[in-house]
């Protein structure tokens, strides 16, 4: 219920303050749109995400979404159980299969908002392709050798 006046607040402060300027023609939607492309930042996505450590096992959450599957790139350390948890949050069918040929992992068709847990141990290092069910999404799993 709050929601309402604030929205009205926002929408008309902008009218309000282009009102009071005669001369300038109000960039009203620059104004807003101005801020977005700044605010986004695509480069986050090419870092790898390092996993967690859960009981002795590394775990990477995967969230087959709008933007497919988030991250696409990762990092596991060989030898060191690993899990990962792969949630579709879309109902894109693009996203709905996730596969490591590698690894003999296929999750087959997987369910809306319901996460599933994809377990093996990486066994040695190298670069590991996934790839979705339609060979159209691909990433990269790079897999290190454990510090010791
Ligand atoms: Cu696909």
């Amino acid at each position: 219920m709050t929601r309402l006046p604030l929205l009205a607040l926002l929408l008309t402060a902008p009218l309000a303050l282009t009102a009071c300027a005669d001369d300038t023609p109000a960039p009203v939607e620059n104004a807003v749109d101005a801020p977005e492309p700044l605010g986004t930042a695509p480069a986050v996505d090419d870092q790898p995400v390092e996993p967690r450590m859960e009981d002795g096992v590394q775990v990477v959450d995967i969230e087959a979404g709008s933007m497919g599957f988030q991250p696409r790139e990762f990092t596991l350390q060989a030898g060191v159980p690993a899990r990962l948890v792969v949630t579709r949050t879309v109902e894109d069918d693009c996203s709905s299969q996730f596969t490591i040929p590698a690894y003999d992992v296929d999750t087959e068709r997987l369910p809306l908002g319901e996460p599933v847990a994809i377990e093996f141990t990486p066994a040695e290092s190298g670069e590991v392709e996934w790839v979705c069910g339609m060979d159209m999404q691909r990433g990269t799993i790079a897999i290190v050798t454990a510090a010791s």
